[in-house]
């Protein structure tokens, strides 16, 4: 996670110095709201992947949270971002945009503190490793109930919120899985700790829809790369039997990018192999994020 540079409220400050204080609010509760995107090096230069959609998510879920003002604008993160990636000279990275309570006294009222910014950025793996992306991974349906929008946000990106996240991939990691699918309070199928999940039954392709998960934007990538492949894409319901059954499951996010699920609690997913379906969309993300075709001139934004 090294770089040279941070970007703290405004300026960039050498990566030593980017800290807060033990006593910063953020810390204790949770409170805070985060983006990950990433860069690609494409023949334009480094370029960002739907900067502006990411950082209108991150004014959204500090609005939603309950900030009353946001101390940047979209266009001013925006700018910033790049500024960031510019300052550390990488041609592709991962960005964390962080919004967190930095001062005033620990206070449960929001209105009691003062947010900070900061913006890092550091080259990153997929988050599920290259050998899963390649060849698929193992997942295991969390006894943790995700989030309830009455609970705790889904469609905001809170620091908190990774606490049910955390548990969920912790427990499956320790026994041996790569990841967690997490049921939503009804008992239908969410979202993974950080990853959307989608499957592929006799043609078409089915996600859960937005009311409980996060609106991912690798997700909305798909959907349209699908749509634009002439796939039928069905957002509702979905059930865990339905996991078990499907031809072809995936799950994608910034981080992780587009990962193929070869098994689910012991069942294997189709042939135990990334399916045809996974694989066209896979491949068609990756010539976006190398800068092919007309959705990469729509998506990525060059830094220069
Ligand atoms: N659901 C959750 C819960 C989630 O955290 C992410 C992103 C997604 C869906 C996919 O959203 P999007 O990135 O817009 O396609 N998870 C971020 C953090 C991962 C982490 O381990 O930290 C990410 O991928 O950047």
């Amino acid at each position: 996670m090294k770089s040279d540079k941070i970007w703290m409220n405004g300026t960039l400050v050498p990566f030593e110095d980017a800290k807060v204080h033990v006593l910063a609010p953020g810390l204790h509760y949770g409170l805070g709201v985060f983006e990950g995107i990433r860069c690609y090096n494409t023949p334009l230069g480094p370029a960002v992947f739907r900067l502006r959609e990411h950082m209108e998510r991150f004014e959204d879920s500090a609005l939603a949270f309950g900030l009353l003002e946001m101390p940047y604008s979209v266009d001013e993160m925006v700018n910033a971002v790049k500024e960031t990636v510019r300052a550390n000279g990488f041609k592709s990275c991962y960005i964390r945009p962080l919004l967190f309570m930095e001062g005033g006294p620990l206070s449960l009222n929001l209105d009691a503190h003062t947010p900070g910014v900061s913006i890092s950025a550091w080259e990153w793996a997929s988050l599920l490793g290259d050998e899963g992306v390649q060849n698929g991974v193992r997942l295991m349906v969390s006894s943790f109930t995700r989030l309830h929008p009455n609970v705790n946000l889904t469609k905001a990106k809170v620091s908190g919120n990774y606490v049910n996240s955390v548990m969920a991939k912790t427990i499956a990691v320790r026994l041996g899985f790569d990841e967690a699918v997490m049921l939503d309070p009804s008992g239908l199928v969410a979202e993974c700790t950080g990853e959307n999940l989608f499957l592929v039954r006799k043609g078409k392709i089915y996600t859960p829809s937005t009311a409980a998960i996060l609106e991912g934007i690798t997700r909305d990538s798909l959907i349209t790369l699908a749509k634009d492949a002439g796939y039928e894409v069905v957002e509702g319901p979905i059930s865990r039997d339905q996991i078990y059954i499907a031809d072809e499951v995936f799950v994608c996010g910034t981080a992780a990018e587009v990962v193929p699920v070869t098994e689910v609690d012991f069942r294997k997913i189709g042939n135990g192999k990334i399916g045809p379906v996974t694989s066209v969309l896979q491949k068609a993300f990756n010539a976006v994020i190398r800068g092919e075709g007309p959705r990469a001139a729509e998506w990525l934004d060059p830094i220069e």
